[in-house]
């Protein structure tokens, strides 16, 4: 038990003034607390005022009934309870500055808690603009989700499934010990020493790296399993990704995935990082042979591999882009290779970020009960705050309709404001969540964003058993829209290598198309990349 607990005593034994900015709050919930316009509101006047009453601060007792009995809350509980606080806190300008919480035991011998709240006045402040996104590739279990895992952790994995825990967290992924589906994890730096988390699946961990790193890590772990390529694509091309880590299992080598993801990385014109895994799995000589292997396939593809067993990290720091591609060995058994990997996350540069009006692609949506319809996703361009009035769309019709940023959170870290090259999670008033799909974007609210049908752009096959013509109808996958198109190639009859000219057409919905997007193309086992040259409308 802390031992300022006497502080909690001083604030309950003076009790909450009629005019005063101390409140005691026994529980509060989404269900009955948010849901209800009327209460929200009520709730919200009454923050407002307990800060204005403490000249910009006010303090929430929470797990204290308002004659001040200390009955505490279940841990879940507690955290719905600050999470309602942050809400109204957003709601009003505000936010939530410090979290004090003091363990119980109640008369049953539970373990309850009681927190004290402190609410500044005014939005919290940037969240972390120094920030890196990494996206994992490679081969079914070649070890992706367990590098991250133990890279944000710091923990050695057992060599049986230990540490991807952290990211596969669908019962169905941990039964089957396969990803099915993105994951994100974060850690950090601060001052040259590594900020880890105890648990990447508590959202408090995820936003205390926000929070007290210099600069944050963000992981975009894909999936090897051939069936799930979509998501992979996604996963690579739907967040504005720095860097692309291309995980080779030691003992497998190269193999088919491994060729396709690669592929899919150079495509998209991603820095890209090799990791060697499982080392401590095989000989050196295996090593060596693997290495070997990995620095011919870069060749093939006109990247200059930069062995880190010969190179320090300030040479790949210096190094690295779209012609160097550094290779590390690394077990996440034994660790070998972490501090390499370290020092580079650590110094890598960000790539350059677009400047200009606000636009993010929406990836995910969810529903957070009391709160309403949030999208997260990569921000492409500009800069967004809290309270901001921005368009959605396009819907089916072309257009575009009116909303409002409510609140914005880094890896569940509420900021007020967000830039781009950051991934985030973003809180939106007057739209509803089933008129809201992934591919859709937001923009600044003046901006005229376009929408398209049409397009004419410049392809390269890269696999394909016949010849592309009239009337193929490839999903384009394109930031993060995922959509059938009908292609028109200008030269007929395009074979696997040829390069030319293409028209495409979305099957079903326009969406916001620019010029110089790349995008990947695919049916069945055939593949190719496009850049766009001209959006018809
Ligand atoms: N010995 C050893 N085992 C490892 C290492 N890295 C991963 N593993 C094991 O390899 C298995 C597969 O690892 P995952 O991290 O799930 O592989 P993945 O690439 O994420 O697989 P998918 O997401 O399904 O594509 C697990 O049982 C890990 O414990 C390592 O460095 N050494
Ligand atoms: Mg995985």
């Amino acid at each position: 038990m802390d031992s300022s607990r006497n502080v909690l005593e001083e604030v309950v034994e003076e009790g909450e003034e009629k005019n005063g900015s101390v409140e005691f709050k026994s529980q509060l919930s989404r269900d009955i607390h948010l849901a209800d316009e009327n209460r929200k509101d009520s709730l919200a006047a009454q923050m407002k005022y307990r800060i204005m009453s403490g000249d910009g601060e006010a303090t929430y007792v929470v797990g204290v009934t308002d004659d001040g009995t200390i009955t505490g809350l279940e841990r879940d509980k507690f955290k719905e309870s600050i999470d309602v606080l942050s809400f109204l806190a957003s709601e009003v300008d505000a936010h939530i500055d410090d979290v004090s919480t003091w363990n119980e035991t109640n008369d049953a011998g539970e373990n309850r808690i009681v927190g004290l709240v402190t609410i500044l006045n005014g939005p919290e402040t940037q969240g972390n603009t120094n920030n890196l996104i990494v996206g994992t590739a490679g081969h079914v279990d070649h070890g992706k989700s367990t590098l991250i895992g133990s890279l944000v952790t710091g923990e050695s994995d057992d060599g049986d499934g230990g540490t991807r825990a952290y990211l596969d967290v669908q019962p169905h992924e941990v039964d089957r010990g396969l990803s099915a589906d993105l994951s994100y994890a974060a850690y950090g730096f601060s001052d040259g020493e590594v900020n880890h988390m105890n648990n990447p699946n508590r959202n408090s961990d995820r936003s205390k790296i926000v929070e007290e790193s210099d600069k944050v890590i963000s992981f975009v772990d894909t999936v090897g399993h051939e069936p799930w390529l979509r998501t992979t694509i996604r996963g690579l091309v739907g967040q504005r990704i720095d860097y692309g880590l291309l995980a080779v299992a030691a003992d497998d080598g190269i193999t088919q995935t491994t060729r396709e993801h690669l592929g899919l990385l150079i495509a998209t014109e991603l820095p890209l990082i090799v990791a060697i895994t499982k080392t401590d799995m095989v000989t050196d000589e295996r090593v060596n042979e693997v290495e070997l292997e990995v620095e011919k396939l870069l060749r093939h593809v006109d990247r200059t591999p930069l062995s880190m067993v010969r190179h320090d990290v300030d040479t790949a720091v210096d190094e690295i882009g779209n012609s160097v591609s550094p290779v590390v060995r690394t077990s996440a058994v034994t660790l070998e290779g972490f501090d390499i990997l370290n020092g580079l996350f650590e110094n890598l540069p960000k790539r350059e970020q677009e400047k200009g009006d606000f636009r993010m692609y929406i990836d995910t949506i969810y529903n957070v009960s009391g709160v309403g319809p949030v999208v997260s996703g990569s921000i492409q361009s500009g800069e967004i705050e809290q309270g901001d009035e921005l368009l959605i769309g396009p819907f089916q019709d072309g257009s575009y309709k009116k909303t409002k940023a409510r609140s914005i959170e880094m890896h569940y870290y509420r900021v007020a404001k967000a830039q781009s090259g950051q991934m985030v999670s973003i809180a939106l008033s007057n739209v509803d969540l089933d008129e809201i799909e992934r591919g859709m974007t937001l923009h600044e609210k003046d901006s005229n964003p376009t929408s398209t049908k049409e397009f004419e752009a410049e392809i390269v096959v890269l696999n394909h058993p016949t010849s592309i013509t009239d009337g193929y109808e490839p999903v384009i996958h394109l930031e993060t829209i995922s959509e059938t198109s009908v292609i028109t190639p200008m030269n007929k009859n395009m074979l696997a290598g040829d390069k030319g000219e293409a028209t495409f057409r979305f099957k079903f919905n326009p969406h916001h198309v620019r010029e110089g997007q790349k995008f990947i193309f695919r049916e069945g086992s055939s593949k190719g990349v496009g850049t766009v040259k001209k959006v018809r409308g």
